[in-house]
C-alpha cells in the first residue's frame, strides 16, 4: 500500500533559460543567461553568441501546448517551471511591465490549468536581465531589492487567480559558487571578497522576504518557499574534527534557509561573519523584513558529500559544490555521487531543523541517452538507468513520509530534456521525454517519449504503489 497522502504534488520541473528559448522575442530583454555559453567554468562573452544553445533551448517558447499535454498524459498534478525577469521587465528596472511577456505567461499557466497542473513558479532561476548586472552588479547593490520588489509583485498581481504555489530564489546558496549566473554580480569572482558576496546574500534574503510578505499579501491563499541546493554533509570518518568540519560545511548552506524559515540571522553566522571579516551594512528596516517567513521548504536533491578537517584530502572534481567523494556510493558520469537514502535523510534533516512541509522541486539522473527506433518504427530511449535512478530515490521519499516528514511534492528535474546548467550543452539529458536537439545546434526539436515516460505514468496513477 502506497504511503503518499492522497495530494501529494507529483510532477516534474523546468527553468525557463534552460527551456523556452526565443530570446529576443516579444520584447524580452537579456539576461546572464544569454551570455554564458559554455557552462559556468567560461567567462561570459559580451554579446550573445550563435553557438549558446540556450537561445533557442528546446522552443518551448513555441511548443509550450504540445509539452504541457505530454506533461498530462503522464498524468502531472505539477510543472515547475520559471518566470524569466527579463519577459516582464526587458532590462529589470523599469516601471511599466511588458505586456507580451506578461501574457506568455497567462498563456503557459491556462493551459496548465485546463488540464488541472497547478504550476509551481520560481521567480528567479539564474535569470538576472543583464541590464541589472552590467549597470548595478546585480545583487551586490542595495537598489536590486526595489527592483526585485516591483517585479514580483507585478506577477503576483496578474497571476493571483492562476498560481497557488511560488518559490522566491532557485539555490540561493549557489551564489558563493557562482556569482555571476546566481547573483547576477558582474565583478569576477577572483575580485570578490566574502564581504562583497555575503552583502549581496544580505539583500537576495531581504529581497526573498519582501516577495514572501507581498505574496501573503496579494495571494492570501497562495504559499511560498525558499528553494536551496540541498546537499548532504557525512563526515568522512568519525573523528571529531571531521564531525566538526562537516558541521561547518553544512551551517554554509542551513545559513540561506535558516534566515528564510526563521526570520533572522541565526547565532553560528556571528563567528563565520567575525573570522571571515565580514561586517554587513543591515537597516534596522531589512530586520523587520526578515521576519516574514517562508511557508515550506523546498529543494534540489543530486548528491551527498562528505567533509574532512584534512586538507589533503581531495574534493570531488564533479560534484557541484566540491567536497570530498565518498568512497560508498558510485556516481553518475558527471561523477554527482549517487545516494538515495541520503535524500530521505536529508528530507529528516530539514523537518526536525524547521517543522515545515518539504517539497523535493529538482531530482534526476543527467545521463547520455541514445535515440533508437523500435520494429514498429517508433523511436524512444530505453532509460533504465534514469527508471532505477528515480525508482530508488522515491522509495526513499516514501520512506521519510513514514518517519512522519510532510512531503508536499517531488518534481523531477528537467521532465522533458533541456540545456544543461552546468555544462550549458544538451547531452547531460535528465527527461522522460526526449528532445531532438544536440549541442552542436542540429535537430528536429522533435519530441520522444522514453520508456521512462510510461514508468512515471504508473507511479502517478497507482500515486506511488508502483514503486
Ligand atoms: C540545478 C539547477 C538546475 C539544473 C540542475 C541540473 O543546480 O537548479 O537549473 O540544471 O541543477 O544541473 P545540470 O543541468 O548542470 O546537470
Amino acid at each position: 500500500m502506497s504511503k503518499f497522502p492522497n495530494d501529494f504534488l507529483w510532477g516534474g520541473a523546468v527553468a525557463a533559460n534552460q527551456c523556452e528559448g526565443a530570446y529576443l522575442e516579444d520584447g524580452k530583454g537579456l539576461t546572464v543567461q544569454d551570455v554564458t555559453r559554455k557552462g559556468w567554468h567560461e567567462a561570459p562573452t559580451e554579446e550573445p553568441l550563435e553557438d549558446n544553445l540556450k537561445l533557442v533551448g528546446i522552443d518551448f517558447y513555441h511548443r509550450y501546448k504540445e509539452d504541457i499535454r505530454l506533461f498530462a498524459e503522464m498524468g502531472f498534478k505539477v510543472f515547475r517551471l520559471s518566470i524569466a525577469w527579463a519577459r516582464i521587465f526587458p532590462k529589470g528596472d523599469e516601471q511599466e511591465p511588458n505586456e507580451a511577456g506578461l501574457a506568455f505567461y497567462d498563456a503557459v499557466f491556462d493551459e496548465c490549468l485546463k488540464y488541472g497542473i497547478e504550476p509551481l513558479v520560481t521567480l528567479s532561476h539564474y535569470e538576472t536581465p543583464l541590464h541589472l548586472t552590467r549597470t548595478y552588479d546585480g545583487w551586490r547593490n542595495r537598489k536590486m531589492i526595489d527592483f526585485f520588489e516591483h517585479y514580483v509583485r507585478t506577477v503576483f498581481d496578474r497571476y493571483k487567480g492562476k498560481v497557488k504555489y511560488w518559490l522566491t530564489f532557485n539555490e540561493i546558496n549557489s551564489i558563493t559558487h557562482v556569482p555571476f549566473l546566481s547573483g547576477g554580480i558582474n565583478t569576477p569572482k577572483e575580485e570578490l571578497t566574502q564581504q562583497d558576496i555575503y552583502q549581496a546574500i544580505h539583500h537576495e534574503l531581504v529581497a526573498s522576504s519582501r516577495a514572501v510578505q507581498a505574496c501573503h499579501e496579494l495571494i492570501p491563499e497562495a504559499q511560498i518557499g525558499c528553494m536551496i541546493l540541498g546537499v548532504p554533509v557525512y563526515p568522512l570518518t568519525p573523528k571529531p574534527e571531521d564531525v566538526l568540519q562537516s558541521l561547518a560545511t553544512e551551517r554554509e548552506n542551513f545559513f540561506f534557509s535558516d534566515v528564510q524559515v526563521r526570520g533572522y540571522y541565526p547565532s553560528y553566522s556571528k563567528r563565520m561573519f567575525k573570522e571571515n571579516k565580514i561586517e554587513l551594512d543591515i537597516r534596522p528596516q531589512d530586520l523587520e523584513d526578515l521576519k516574514h517567513t517562508v511557508d515550506f521548504v523546498s529543494f534540489s536533491y543530486y548528491m551527498s558529500i562528505c567533509e574532512s578537517a584534512d586538507p589533503t584530502k581531495e574534493a570531488g572534481e564533479g560534484n557541484i559544490i566540491g567536497g570530498i567523494p565518498n568512497p560508498y556510493l558510485k556516481a553518475s558520469e558527471w561523477g554527482w555521487q549517487i545516494d538515495p537514502e541520503g535524500l530521505r535523510y536529508y528530507l529528516n534533516i530539514l523537518y526536525d531543523r524547521y517543522q515545515k512541509p518539504v517539497f523535493i522541486v529538482e531530482n534526476g539522473l543527467g545521463a547520455v541517452d541514445e535515440l533508437v527506433t523500435l520494429e514498429n518504427g517508433e523511436k524512444t530511449v530505453i532509460d533504465d538507468y534514469r527508471i532505477d535512478y528515480m525508482n530508488d530515490h522515491l522509495v526513499q521519499v516514501e520512506e521519510a513520509i513514514e518517519d512522519g516528514v510532510p512531503v508536499m511534492g517531488y518534481t523531477s528535474w528537467g521532465c522533458i530534456d533541456l540545456v544543461s546548467f552546468t555544462t550549458a550543452e544538451i547531452k547531460k539529458r535528465y527527461g522522460m521525454i526526449y528532445v531532438d536537439r544536440n549541442t552542436d545546434g542540429t535537430g528536429t526539436l522533435a519530441r520522444y517519449k522514453k520508456k521512462s515516460f510510461a514508468w512515471y505514468k504508473e507511479v502517478i496513477s497507482s500515486n506511488g504503489d508502483s514503486l
